[in-house]
Formats: structure tokens, sequence, C-alpha cells
């Protein structure tokens, strides 16, 4: 194997603990007004301080969160009336998700620097294409990280120092599946 051939697995290899540094989505890309996995991967603590509590704020426009429950956690869920109801099973739904919280409840649950986890919900991804950005909030036993930045002015994001975890919308793939 020459030396050229080496270039991209080194280039990936930087890169992999620094894509594992801030707070992201695992899947970055998704469709339309279609389900989604939204998987938060949290690589390391405040410094070396332990997380105790993580906390998501849902985007404009995504809709019916559910977050998944983490033994040694709890889970607080918050709603707030939407602006605008929409209607779900023949139903008309006039409020929804807004903010999702795990807490760790002891000491013993907190998320030790050395360890890595994700904070996971499922919900329906916006109508409109285009990137969306999900603020993250990562409080630590000692001191706290708000990823909310969002790219402002053609700023690229990799300039950002605490970027929300962002995701990218592509056009419906057409058929639109079951529908809520
Ligand atoms: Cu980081």
């Amino acid at each position: 194997m020459n030396h050229r051939s080496l270039a991209p697995l080194l280039a990936a290899l930087v890169a992999a603990p620094a894509a594992l540094a801030h707070v992201s989505l695992e899947y970055q890309v998704a469709p339309a007004d279609a389900g989604y996995k939204a998987a938060f991967k949290i690589g390391h603590g405040c410094g070396a301080s332990p997380t105790r509590q993580v906390s998501v704020t849902i985007p404009a426009g995504v809709t019916g969160a559910k977050p998944m429950p983490k033994p040694g956690w709890s889970l607080e869920i918050e709603r707030a009336k939407l602006a605008q109801p929409l209607t779900s099973h023949g139903r008309t739904v006039t409020e929804d998700v807004v903010r999702v919280t795990w807490t760790a409840r002891t000491a013993a649950d907190m998320l030790p620097n050395d360890q890595y986890d994700e904070f996971v919900l499922v919900a329906r991804t916006p109508a409109k294409a285009g990137t969306i950005y999900w603020p993250v909030s990562q409080v630590c036993e000692n001191g706290r990280l708000d990823w909310v930045d969002v790219p402002r002015d053609g700023r690229p994001a990799a300039d950002l120092k605490s970027p929300a975890a962002a995701l990218e919308i592509l056009p419906a793939a057409g058929g639109g599946g079951h529908r809520h």
C-alpha cells in the first residue's frame, strides 16, 4: 500500500475524534415529512466533569417527538401550544413536544467524561427541505455546555464554537408513506 492511498485513511482517523467531540446527530440527513430517529451523541463531558443532564429543544416543524427512556435517568417532556394546530388520526392536535430533558438520577448514573453515550428520540421531520438545528444543553456536575450556535451570515459551521446539532432535510421522496 503506497503512502498516497494512506492519506484518506489518516484523514478519517484524525477526523474521527473531532466528530465525536461535539454533540452531533448520528444521522445528519433525512427526507422531509418522514419518521426520523434522532440519536444525539455525547462524546465528552465539561472538561473532566461528568454529564448529569441533556436537554434537547425540538426545532419548529418537527412533530410528535417521543424520547427513548434511559435507565438511571429521569425524563421530562415539555409541551407547548402549537401556533398552527395539526391533524393526527383525524384528531386535531393543539400542542406538541418542544423540549426533552434527561437527568441522571444519582451521581453514579452520570455519564463520565471518558465514556460515550447517545440520547435518542423519534419524531416526524418537517415538510420543507433545508437544514434544521437542534439546540442541546449539556449540564455537567461542574459547568455546562450549550450547543446552540447556528451558522449566520455565511459563516461556515466549522467556525462555530458551540454548534447546535444540524440535520439536513431533503425534499420528500414522493408517496408520503404512512401519515399520522
Ligand atoms: Cu466537543
